[in-house]
Formats: C-alpha cells, sequence, structure tokens
C-alpha cells in the first residue's frame, strides 16, 4: 500500500455522502465477500453505501450478511445507473479493469464520483483516482483488511469478519495457494477473535452442492483430456449438459481445480460453453511457474493472476477446444 493510501482515502471519506460499492462480474466469495465486509464497516462510521453488483451472484454466496441488500444491474437497471450517476464515491474491489463489470462499465464513464480500487490483479487500469493495487497478496479481502486496521481495527465486528474470512477462504483455497502467508494467517486469527463461526461459513461454501450442481461435476470429469505426454489438462462442458443438470450460476465454480488434483499436473484448464452469450467462458489454473496470466492473455482474451486466471472464446466449443489443445502442445517444453 502505498503511504498516501490511507491518508487520501480518510479525506474522501470525510467529504462522502453517497457511496457506491462494486464488485465485478459474476462475483465471488472474495468479490462480494469484500464489498459487504466494507460496507458494514463503512455504515459503521455512519455512511450509506450501496454494493452494486454487474449481474447475479451463486447461491452459494446467498448467507453473507448484508447480501439481499445488493443492487443488481442486470435486474434494477434504472436504481443502479441512479446510484452511480449519484454517487460521490465508488469503490470498485476485487477488479482492475472496466471491462469486468460491462455493460455497466458505459456509466461508470459518465460518473462525476471520485473512484477508487482495492484489488490484487496483475497490471491495473489507470480509471481510478485512488489506487491500492497488491498482486502479492491471496484475496482484495485480506486488503481491505489492511485498509480497515489502517483505519479503525475496533469496529470489526462480527458482521465484518464474516465477509472477510469468507473472502479470504475461498480465494486462498482454504489456505492452500502459495500466496497464503503467515500474516494471512495473523488476520485470519483477529476475525476468529470476533466469534465468527467459520466451520458453519466452510460448510455455506463448499457444502451446498445441488443433485444438479453434483451431476454437472461428474460430468465434467467424465470429459476430462489430459494431453498425451504433457502435464496438461481440459475440461469442457456443452451448454446441453448444463442444461441436462438443470445449471444454475455459480455451479461450475471450482470445477477447474478438479484437474490440479492429478498427480504431477501443471495446467488445467476448462471451457464452459454459454449458448445464450454466445461464447465459451474459459478457466485457467496451474501449479509452479506456468504462468497461465501470460497464457490467457496471449491466446485468449483474459488474464488474471499467474496461477489462475480467465478467458473468453467466441468460437464454439469445438474449435475452442481444438485451439486449446493445439495451444497447449506449443508450450510442451514447459508442460512436460
Ligand atoms: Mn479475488
Amino acid at each position: 500500500m502505498k503511504n498516501n493510501f490511507i491518508p487520501a482515502l480518510k479525506e474522501q471519506l470525510i467529504n462522502s455522502k453517497k457511496i457506491v460499492i462494486i464488485p465485478h462480474k459474476n462475483p465471488d466469495g472474495d468479490a462480494l465477500g469484500s464489498c459487504l465486509g466494507w460496507k458494514h464497516f463503512l455504515e459503521t462510521m455512519d455512511h450509506t453505501c450501496a454494493v452494486v453488483s454487474p449481474n447475479e451472484f451463486p447461491k452459494f454466496l446467498e448467507w453473507l450478511p448484508g447480501q439481499n441488500e445488493i443492487i443488481k444491474y442486470s435486474k434494477s437497471k434504472k436504481k443502479s445507473e441512479k446510484l452511480l450517476l449519484e454517487a460521490d464515491l465508488i469503490f470498485t474491489l476485487d477488479f482492475n479493469s472496466l471491462s469486468r463489470i460491462e455493460p455497466m462499465n458505459k456509466i461508470i464513464d459518465d460518473c462525476k464520483a471520485i473512484k477508487i480500487m482495492v484489488d490484487h490483479h496483475e497490471q491495473p487500469e489507470d480509471y481510478a483516482d485512488l489506487i491500492y493495487s497488491d498482486p502479492s497478496l491471496g484475496s482484495t479481502c485480506e486488503m481491505i483488511y489492511n485498509v480497515m486496521e489502517a483505519i479503525d481495527i475496533s469496529v470489526i465486528n462480527k458482521k465484518i469478519a464474516t465477509c472477510i474470512y469468507t473472502g479470504i477462504m475461498t480465494d486462498s483455497g482454504s489456505f492452500r495457494f502459495q500466496s497464503t502467508t503467515a500474516i494471512t494467517h495473523s488476520i485470519v486469527s483477529n476475525l476468529l477473535d470476533t466469534g465468527i463461526d467459520h466451520a458453519q461459513i466452510h460448510n455455506n461454501i463448499y457444502d451446498a452442492y445441488s443433485f444438479g450442481r453434483l451431476q454437472l461435476l461428474g460430468k465434467a470429469l467424465t470429459n476430462i483430456v489430459k494431453v498425451e505426454a504433457l502435464n496438461a489438462v481440459y475440461i469442457t462442458l456443452s451448454q446441453e449438459e448444463l442444461n441436462q443438470c438443470d445449471f444454475k450460476k455459480g455451479d461450475t465454480e471450482g470445477f477447474v481445480n478438479y484437474g490440479l488434483s492429478l498427480n504431477g499436473i501443471k495446467l488445467a484448464i476448462i471451457l464452459i460453453e454459454n449458448s445464450q452469450e454466445k461464447i465459451i467462458k474459459m478457466s485457467f489454473r496451474s501449479k509452479g511457474d506456468f504462468n497461465v496470466n501470460e497464457f490467457a492473455r496471449k491466446h485468449f482474451n483474459g488474464g488474471g493472476h499467474n496461477n489462475a486466471a480467465g478467458g473468453v472464446s467466441y468460437d464454439n466449443l469445438e474449435k475452442t477446444t481444438q485451439k486449446v489443445h493445439q495451444t497447449i502442445l506449443e508450450y510442451k517444453d514447459q508442460l512436460k
């Protein structure tokens, strides 16, 4: 965090009356956890805030404290636009490129509000007036905790801690990814001291599969392809397969990680067809030095972190699958 971030933020907060907090499209535990945690924190300081999400969020997050107050742009366009245009301060959390909030990004350009970005993805854009960007940290929730700590740690209550814990847990793969540090654990220790029910939080997120989702996981695992002698796998899910399993948003969350559970694997990719948007949504995961941020940026209109990235293809599923296979072969020296 740059030295001037907290003083500049404090100054903005003194003068702000209308605050809007935005997560990225298809928000995950870290995006919603950071937005809601930050909202609750600001409310303890008598600020009025709204969280405006570009679209729906998955069912397994429909228990987070305050989630029922989130305004969804996809459902309430007028209300969202009014909030955004009237805001004097806008926080964008867990993303660093306005393309991540499409089609809401068009309104952001017309907003008079001061914009503040807090995010841990690589290569931030420069749309914000104030930026706290740190790709070395495992989650935006950890960053938001750092901000809260610098402002007033004493107001972090159970409700705030529950939101922050959720994002740290989900973005760290339950504290097992490389980015998990001693500091992460010490933050978690402070969060536990507020009395949060960490076992219940884990249960809410990971043990809440619908029958259809479990069946869809079965299909994903059946469809997994290992690329010849290389330590790379990819999974495909067609729209038809999604329909057969009564697909709901968020159902495929985490499926790509099963590819990484294979012994020795360095790269795992999942391709999910969305016939309505006419795209193939892609997720990339890697272990060690294989950089999926670069891989996704160069070949699949995406990006993210070194070991976790997203992307999109506008070809059909068959063509995209062929391209994935061919592209993996181009990296055969790194994937042996
Ligand atoms: Mn995140």
